[in-house]
């Protein structure tokens, strides 16, 4: 951390200078306390939001350094006393050693003057009894130094408030510190001293900001000791690295110390004011442990003109609302920053705060030499803007797709309605599954094939877009860590089919009416769907650092449903070489159970179920589809994305023509199965997403089923549960039936009416990584015959292109059986068994031996 340099580079730099900066040795100062000055700054005269401060403004300002680095702000309260706050010595629930601990008194920065600077050993860290953690209270400590301090212009205690002295909510006070100028985002060299300006926040408008969830969900309860300052619309903060220093507020011409910064939920985040220790209620616990000591701390009276608690305004509990990702229509987005440059088209970035426009280094080819004839569109302006100041990503090379660039405008601009920045997230922030989402133009994209409506669209759940990207095995990141993809599907397939080749796009999510920006992507994207979008929110804290007032927003919607809850890891099944087949999870938003499940429809209004077996395939039982005798190749049409209950929404089914039908030659008149080409791919998704295919041998031992409708009419998908027979068994059960390339099952006891025939269903298998493979599809008018499609193989791999076929695992050979001869009673003599109650019993026997 910066802390740590910080001290390294004030060594270094009064290292030179005669011995003047080493603990002091100095007797104590001759003043007596009444004539203890305090609170006043020298007349010459970070934190989130601030700035530099002058020297000497702050002369109490002390920072408190351990192991070579600042690790706390304090504040000089008396000639051997620094008041700073309890957390910063105690780990792991035990005070530090005092003598691990230096005070360093008249610091301004690293360039500023040094000879005020006065370096302190400390003699003893006093932390009241009852302090245990920062959300309890009492977070204060005493340092008493080792040789007091030499009071003179730069080192001056600051005025304490007595017990009873009032400090109205609504004033306007001041914090210092070198902490964190943004969340994780250390005070830049040369480490000047920040000030900010914070209003003092009643304890109910503190309360009932805190009340409200907010990151993570996270209320708080203040607690008397405690005080907050701040805003509700954040932005002014103290930040890490400022703890332990002062609040102080002008009263009669001095300066008190108010409260000791504490505290707070993140950095300047909307309604997460900083919480103070609040130094009156202490009073008496300082003066006790300071008692003796000459001169002590100059507690002074409130100055007579101060207004007391009664008459000040009742204040209301103001939340602020998001200032960023307002748009009144979605489609016209008041962020929509055009950026030309000469000799290019234009470029599209958003506007993410007041000076500071985001946008795609593909754009920018070379590192740009004459930022003078660059223009900026924003909604509503009068004019263009000129850019002052190009900042590509640390990352980024200028071909990188995935590079981003922050051009700063030469003049901040108004926000209002429009321009408008849009908000940016976190990068714990978690889009959820079913968000309503956006494309924007980003880049060179071209402008929207059609109306807005089509550019709809619906965020997948973490697990679906991992999976269909992710790679073989690999676990999914749970809620809250950032993703890897943002895969938005689209309500209106049918239209939004047509490529938009060359566009590019970023992707924007809304929460309770407010836009984040969420992903990016790139790079031409063709047809595939769903599309995945790079997420931003691994790029907030460096928009954020470079812009240092970007709006970066907490997530507004906390309902993390199911998968949320999910504490064990997820991880994805493996894949094919061609992507993802057969991802099945338990829910999911869409609700559609079977993604692969095709309804056929024949000419003639017969129906047949198909399996979709590559994005431009369904699979489906020749029987079914052509008729013996028939002269015409069929009219079909293909359905996907129906749900087990009911329809779905428009919007998920999707459907194609059938444009060819093929069979395999080697089998001459009457081949079991047909490929049916497919007018146009259908990619994949939630509701439609093809199956992987069993490559012969062994199948899985378990969860196997025959997939298919109750009836042929309504056709709510069913399942019935079958255990597959071993060849030979098969063999005695179908004497002198059973066609080659066939195998048969056994249906659990009272699953065998469960699907209706005529549709010639197909069987899968569960496998153990998790997902479904297709076995076969039904023999002509059998509910137990089924032809495997592993040894069609060589003719779908080669017909499909892109056909999902698991490679072989475990044997691919049935385990022998003991001997050829069949089991008795089995051997019938007719084709189809009697499944008398004997038999299924003497069945399950020999399927589990
Ligand atoms: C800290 O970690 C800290 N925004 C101090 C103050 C605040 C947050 C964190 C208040 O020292």
């Amino acid at each position: 951390m910066s802390q740590h340099l910080f001290l390294s580079l004030v060594i270094v730099a009064i290292s030179p200078l005669p011995g003047g900066f080493q603990h002091s040795d100095v007797s104590p100062t001759q003043e007596n306390p009444a004539d203890l000055d305090c609170g006043l700054p020298e007349p010459s005269s970070r934190i989130v939001g601030g700035s530099d401060v002058q020297p000497g403004s702050w002369p109490w300002q002390v920072s408190l350094h351990q192991g070579g680095g600042h690790i706390c702000g304090g504040s000089l309260i008396a000639p051997s006393w620094v008041l700073s706050a309890a957390h910063c010595f105690i780990r792991n629930g035990t005070l530090e050693p005092a003598a691990e601990w230096s005070v360093f008194l008249g610091v301004h920065s690293h360039d500023g003057p040094l000879d005020n600077i006065q370096v302190h050993a400390v003699a003893a860290i006093l932390v009241p009894d009852n302090y245990s953690r920062v959300e309890l209270g009492s977070d204060l400590a005493l340092l008493r130094l080792a040789s007091p301090a030499r009071l003179g212009p730069g080192v001056r205690p600051v005025c304490l408030p007595r017990a009873s002295h009032h400090f109205a909510h609504g004033k306007t006070c001041r914090a210092t510190g070198w902490g964190d100028v943004q969340e994780a985002d250390p005070l830049p060299l040369p480490w000047v001293l920040q000030e900010v300006e914070l209003r003092l926040l009643g304890e109910a408008a503190c309360q009932c900001l805190y009340s409200r969830p907010g990151p993570f969900n996270l209320t708080f309860q203040l607690l008397p000791g405690m005080l907050c300052a701040g805003y509700p619309e954040g932005r002014k903060d103290t930040c890490q690295g400022d703890s332990g220093g002062p609040l102080v507020c002008e009263d009669g011409g001095r300066w008190f110390q108010v409260g000791i910064t504490s505290f707070g939920f993140g950095c300047g985040r909307r309604n997460r004011p900083g919480v103070f220790t609040a130094v009156a209620p202490f009073e008496a616990w300082i003066q006790e442990q300071v008692m003796g000591s000459e001169p002590g701390p100059a507690f002074l009276s409130q100055a007579q003109k101060s207004q007391a608690g009664p008459q000040e305004p009742r204040e209301n509990c103001t939340i602020a609302l998001p200032e960023c990702g307002k748009a009144p229509r979605p489609g016209t987005w008041p962020w929509e920053a055009q950026v030309m440059v000469p000799g290019s088209r234009p470029c599209h970035g958003a506007l993410v705060s007041e000076s500071w426009v985001l946008a795609p280094a593909s754009c920018f080819l070379d590192p740009p030499l004459d930022l003078e004839a660059w223009r900026v569109f924003l909604p509503s302006r009068p004019g263009p803007e000129r850019v002052a100041h190009f900042v590509a990503h640390e990352n980024a090379s200028w071909d990188d797709a995935s590079g981003l660039v922050l051009l700063q405008l030469s003049a901040p601009v108004n926000l209002s309605a429009a321009p408008r920045a849009v908000c940016l997230p976190h990068p714990d922030h978690y889009f959820l599954p079913g968000s309503r989402c956006r494309l924007a133009r980003w880049g060179r994209g071209e402008p929207a094939p059609a109306p807005g409506a089509q550019l709809e669209a619906e965020l997948l759940s973490g697990w679906w877009c991992h999976c269909l990207y992710g790679r073989r095995g690999a676990s999914v990141p749970p809620p809250g860590d950032p993703p890897h993809a943002l895969c938005p599907t689209y309500r209106e397939e049918e239209e939004a089919g047509r490529c938009w080749n060359g566009s590019s796009w970023s992707l924007l999510c809304r929460e309770e009416g407010t836009w984040f920006l969420a992903g990016i992507r790139d790079f031409p994207s063709g047809c595939l769907r769903p599309r995945a979008f790079s997420p931003l929110q691994t790029h907030g804290p460096w928009i954020s650092h470079v812009t240092q007032g970007a709006y970066l927003e907490d997530q507004l919607i906390w309902d993390w449903g199911p998968e949320g809850d999910e504490t064990e890891t997820q991880t994805c099944p493996p894949h094919t070489e061609h992507g993802a087949c057969g991802l099945r999870p338990k829910a999911i938003a869409a609700g559609v159970l079977w993604p692969w499940l095709a309804e056929v429809h024949v000419t003639g209004g017969r129906v047949c179920t198909g399996i979709l077996v590559a994005p431009g395939w369904v699979l489906a039982a020749t029987h079914c589809i052509l008729r013996l005798g028939a002269t015409t190749v069929p009219y079909i049409e293909v359905y996907l994305g129906r749900s087990e209950a009911s329809p779905l929404p428009q919007g998920h089914q999707v459907s194609r023509l059938v444009i060819s039908i093929r069979l395999p030659r080697h089998l001459g008149l009457g081949p079991p199965l047909a490929l049916l080409e497919l007018s146009s791919r259908i990619e994949p998704s939630p509701s439609a997403l093809p199956v992987c295919l069993h490559p012969g041998g062994v199948p899985p031992r378990d969860s196997c089923w025959v997939l298919g409708w109750k009836n042929s009419q309504d056709r709510v998908p069913v399942a019935a549960t079958v255990s597959i027979l071993t060849p030979r068994l098969c063999r005695c059960l179908y004497q002198g039936i059973l066609p080659p390339g066939t195998f048969c099952v056994l249906y659990a006891e009272g699953q065998e009416d469960r699907c209706e025939v005529t549709s010639a269903p197909p069987l899968l298998c569960q496998t153990e990584g998790g997902h479904w493979v297709l076995m076969g599809m039904a023999v002509r008018g059998s509910r137990e015959l089924f032809t495997a499609i592993g040894p069609e193989e060589a003719w779908i791999s080669q017909t499909v292109g892109e056909a999902h076929f698991l490679n072989p695992g475990g044997s691919p050979y049935w385990p022998p059986g003991g001997s050829d001869l069949c089991p008795p009673d089995l051997a019938g003599d007719s084709g189809s068994p009697k499944a008398t109650p004997l038999f299924l019993l003497l069945l399950a026997v020999l399927i589990q031996g």
